[in-house]
């Protein structure tokens, strides 16, 4: 951690630089050692979301009154982010999908010390792979995440690929009353079943925004769930649109989007091939039985006269190939929790319900000083393992995986495309197989990305030693 001296230092220098609460991306560069490209202050702070919500929303943010910011970074360069704690409780940044070291993952008590108020924390590492990624908190995760500490990162290929435009979604509900006060985020009988949906739809914080692109062009869409409960089923509506990428990583053939389903912390990237001017595009969910449009796209401008043909796949990220042959395999059971419960009742994050398991072992909360809690899986280093994620409750579970992709490669029930992925839907009744390299060292969490389902037991971790 830095220290406070080291911090001091490095904030004197930002103040003699000019630099406001958030640094521009690169705008450090040269300037100080270690570069930094971000400060970002994690405070309380106001929103008006307008609509029905009369009131600005007491949330949480990364910058005074504004929307928690994309982070961009650069594949290959080194990342430098300085954490500043406003807030009155610890936090965490947690960098979803990006391959990293340990000690960089963002963990409370498994990777890292909570960041307690008025501290703060320096995260530097190189991200090897380009793609849509997903920052967020990870203390006190449900109300940190629900009160707005969570937004996209986006890491700029090597070499930009050619689209006409690049367009960020962050899918995300808001729990809120017309007050702007927010109202229960965990509803136990709801948080033993789906969880407890948001009732104010946004997309980047705001309600079905529209934007504009020029006709007949090619426009790179990213899309990130960001909300703790909601599987959106998503469709585009008024253009052909091809999926590109999968949590970041392209997939191996650029296919054509139908209804996609994508829980939280999962990402795609897509392409749009806009249509002619004056007409609009819809991004619609029709996860419920009202469906909504997310967002629209209206064609405006001079046409760009682009064709399927002018689209070339993105660069692949540079994963390790496997050894499928000689890969151990281990069975992870996601079912209700009748188990044992490892919560120490630290005081942070600790949930008085339980009830979900992974193997039958239930953890809300983790604390490594404690002598019960151990991994679900010791692994090791540089081996090929095959997970199979078998779900044998009613509901469907998005089970991520830190630190690395794994490859989804089948599932009993369905007909799944293999791609590399980080965070794979687990559907009622089903077993998917998925395998990776465990080619970095240290403890990684494994969980439902469905916030309540975490916070009630469906948490684990493994080791690679
Ligand atoms: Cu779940």
């Amino acid at each position: 951690m830095l220290s406070r001296r080291k911090f001091l230092a490095a904030s004197g220098a930002l103040g003699a630089a000019g630099i406001g609460s958030l640094v521009a991306p690169n705008a450090m560069s040269n300037l100080l050692t270690p570069k930094l490209n971000y400060v970002l202050n994690a405070q309380q702070s106001k929103w008006h979301f307008g609509g029905k919500i009369k009131s600005p929303a007491d949330i949480f943010s990364y910058q005074k009154n504004t929307q928690t910011p994309i982070i961009y970074m650069q594949q290959g360069e080194q990342f430098s982010c300085l954490l500043k704690n406003q807030l009155p409780e610890p936090t965490t940044i947690h960098w979803h999908g990006i391959r990293l070291a340990n000690a960089m993952d963002g963990v409370p008590f498994l990777t890292q010390d909570p960041v307690y108020p008025g501290d703060e924390f320096l995260y530097q590492f190189t991200p090897k792979d380009a793609g849509t990624y997903f920052h967020h908190s990870h203390f006190n995760s449900l109300t940190q995440l629900n009160r707005g500490l969570a937004g996209m990162i986006i890491v700029k290929e090597k070499q930009q690929p050619d689209f006409d435009q690049d367009i960020a979604l962050n899918l995300c509900d808001w729990r809120l009353n017309a007050d702007g006060s927010f109202q229960e985020l965990l509803i136990p009988k709801k948080a033993a079943r789906a969880g407890t949906f948001g009732n104010l739809h946004t997309t980047n914080w705001q309600v079905e925004p529209e934007f504009i692109a020029k006709p007949n062009s090619l426009v790179r869409v990213r899309i990130l769930v960001s909300d703790v409960t909601r599987i959106f089923k998503l469709t585009v509506n008024g253009a052909k649109a091809k999926i590109l990428a999968i949590d970041g990583n392209p997939i191996d053939e650029i296919r054509d989007m139908q209804r996609e389903w994508i829980g939280p912390g999962m990402r795609m990237d897509i392409v749009i091939l806009t249509p002619d001017e004056g007409q609009s595009v819809e991004i619609v969910n029709s996860s419920t039985n009202k469906p909504w449009p997310v967002a629209s796209i209206l064609s405006k401008g001079q046409s760009q006269k682009r064709q399927w043909g002018d689209l070339k796949p993105l660069p692949k990220n540079p994963i390790e190939p496997l050894d499928l042959q000689g890969a151990e395999i281990h069975r992870f059971n996601f079912s209700a929790g009748l188990g044992v419960q490892e919560d120490l009742g630290i005081n942070c994050a600790a949930s008085e319900y339980i009830f979900w398991a992974i193997n039958k072992t239930s953890i809300g909360h983790l604390d490594p000083m404690s002598p019960t809690l151990r991994p679900t899986a010791a692994l090791k280093l540089n081996k090929t393992y095959i997970f199979e994620f078998a779900n044998v409750t009613p509901q469907t579970h998005p089970i991520h995986l830190h630190g690395f992709f794994f490859r989804v490669l089948e599932s009993n029930r369905r007909t799944i495309i293999p791609h590399w992925a980080d965070t794979a839907l687990v559907k009622p009744d089903e077993t998917i197989r998925v395998a990776f390299k465990a080619n970095v060292l240290g403890n990684w969490l494994m969980h439902c990305h469905i916030l309540e389902h975490q916070k009630t037991g469906m948490t684990g971790f493994i080791n690679v030693s």
